[in-house]
This record gives C-alpha cells, structure tokens and sequence, in this order.
C-alpha cells in the first residue's frame, strides 16, 4: 500500500500526517507532495525524514491511494491525472464535492456508497462535517424537515496566513492581511465568497453540502457562517426542526450512543462544549440541548469539533481507512 499526502507542508497536510501516526494508519510506502516550489523540504513522520516531491514525480510512482489538501485548483488540475494511473484520490477541497459523478462521504453517515470503482472522493466541507455527524442519528429516528444554523469559524479554518494575522494584531505587530478587516477583537459575517443570492459560498456548502450527503432534497437548510477570532475548533448554534416529535432524554442517549460523537451537556457545572476543549480530538462534541419552546418538534444544539480534525484529516484518513477495512484498497 503506497500512500500519497499531497499538500503535506500546509496546515491541513501536517494535521493528516498527525491523524495518520495517531491512528497508526497502516502503508508500505509513504509520499509526501506539494508544490515544486516545496518539494524538496524535509518533513519527519514517526521520527523518520522524508523528502517533499512535486506532482509530476507523484503521479509517476502510482500510490494506491492519494489523501489531497492541496486546494481546488491544485485538486482540479491533478486529481485526474491521479485517477488516471490508478490512483484512489480523497480530496479536501471543494472541488469535486457537488459534482454528481463524486460521492461525498462521511463514512459514518453515507461510507456505504463507496464502491471499488470511485477515483475521486470528496471529502465535505469542515462545518458541515461536524453538523451532518451530530444530526445523523437524529435524523434517522425523527427526520428532519428543516435546519437554521449559525456557525462561529476558527481562523485554522482559513489557513496559515490567516492564524498569523491574528497572531500579529494580537501582539501588536505589523500583519498581513487575509481577511478584509482585523480579525482579532472582531467577528466577520464573511466566509468565502459572496454569491448572487447574497449568502456566501460557505453558507451554500453547508446548505448543499448536507442534502448531497444525507441524499435528500427535501431537507430545507439556511445558514450564516461567520469568522471569529479562536483557533481550536469551529462552533455552531444549530435549531433542527424533526418531522416529529422527541424526547430530550433520549435525544441525548441517542446522540451519547454514535461513535464519534461526545455529549458534554450539564448547564448545572457549566459543562458545554468549547473549541479550546475540541483541539486536536477527533470527535465531535455536542451539548446545549433544549427543546426550542417556540415551535414543535425543534430542538437547539451547540456542536464543536476541531476542523482541522474531523472537518478535514480525520475524515479523510477515515475514509482511507473504511476503503482498508472493506478491501477496496
Ligand atoms: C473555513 N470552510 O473554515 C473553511 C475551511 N474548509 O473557512
């Protein structure tokens, strides 16, 4: 098993490398890739030393499997040529997520659909990684008719360049700017692009994204992603409205029972989940449950998972996995 990382120097690449040894991921062989600008540096993976290669030489050694955070265009460009000699790519960008050729996969929810065949998989967008996770098994037992979610996004979620303006307006210094306005002491209403219908590219990934993966239009999702200025983890209000009714005890049983998926939900000790708590675990975390008293058959959440983690090395890495485990590798 040849193992490919391609955007191994990015923040995103260093978290799947880290997911990688935590999980003891098993390879024969492993390829670390990026840009020819980068190939040629040196990166240690369970203390030994391994040498950035560009694409091209990539694609020529054929690894059975290529696990990409690279970015769309990189993902776009390459992404085929992979395919083409063989190659199973797993891709963290947007790229290939809403192309109805691609199967977008969280392997707890909809890993079923893989089949020995797909070259290209989508792995889905951070913030909606962490919802659909904590929605699923709600959605299995009541249904959901709809969902208003509000997100409050790490600056990881943007990358490097983007932690380190925060860094350096938090000590005063000269920074580069990524976002439009200061980020620290501040709060963007802007992720990604704006669209026609004035939502931002972000608000419709959430919003498409989770119909794609639940396989179901009828679920109705409207979202407002916003930036705040933390680096743990990215938080979201989420109002479910189910087809019918629950039971908040067993909402909560329901949600303790799914792998994956952490309640810290008891207001009584100030027990909630927080992005500080969140960095660098793999699960997803869920409290603030309450019945919405406004409306029946709607319940509000506050779920928490670190972005560079399950949002997008550990759900790659577990797709890897779940294409091992079924010997589609
Ligand atoms: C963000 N959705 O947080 C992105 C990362 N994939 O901006």
């Amino acid at each position: 098993m040849k193992l490919a990382v391609v955007g191994a120097t990015g923040l995103v690449g260093s978290e799947i490398l880290e997911v990688l040894e935590e999980h003891n991921f098993p390879f024969d062989e492993l390829l670390l890739v990026a840009s020819e600008r980068s190939a040629g540096k040196k990166i240690a993976y369970k203390g030994k030393e391994y040498t950035v290669i560009g694409l091209k030489q990539a694609v020529a050694e054929k690894p059975d499997v290529a696990i990409f955070s690279a970015g769309g265009g990189t993902s776009q460009e390459w992404a085929p040529q992979f395919a083409e000699v063989g190659t199973i790519v797993i891709d963290n960008s947007s790229a290939w997520r809403m192309d109805p050729t691609k199967k977008l996969v969280v392997p707890e929810i909809n890993g079923k659909s893989l089949r020995i065949d797909d070259r290209i998989i989508a792995n889905p967008n951070c913030s909606t990684i962490q919802m659909v996770l904590a929605l699923a098994p709600l959605r299995e037992k009541y249904g959901i008719k709809r969902i208003v979610v509000s997100t409050y996004q790490s600056v990881t979620g943007t990358g490097k360049d983007a932690v380190d303006q925060m860094m350096a307006e938090r000590n005063g210094e000269k920074a580069d700017m990524v976002y439009p306005y200061k980020i620290d002491l501040n709060v963007l209403p802007h992720i990604d692009v704006f669209q026609e219908n004035g939502y931002t590219k972000e608000e419709m990934k959430m919003i498409n994204e989770t119909k794609k993966i639940f396989g179901d239009d009828s679920i109705q999702v409207t979202a407002t992603a916003v930036r705040i200025p933390v680096m743990g983890g990215h938080s979201e209000a989420v109002n479910v409205e189910f087809h019918n009714d629950f039971d908040l005890a067993e909402v909560k049983e329901l949600l303790t029972k799914t792998p994956g998926i952490i309640v810290e939900d008891d207001p009584a000790n100030n027990i909630y989940p927080m992005p500080l708590n969140a960095h660098k675990k793999d699960e997803v975390f869920v409290g603030r449950l309450r019945r919405d008293e406004t409306q029946a058959n709607t319940l509000n959440m506050w779920i928490v998972a670190d972005n560079l983690r399950k949002g997008a090395a550990t759900n790659a890495v577990q797709i890897a996995e779940y294409l091992l485990e079924h010997s589609m590798v």
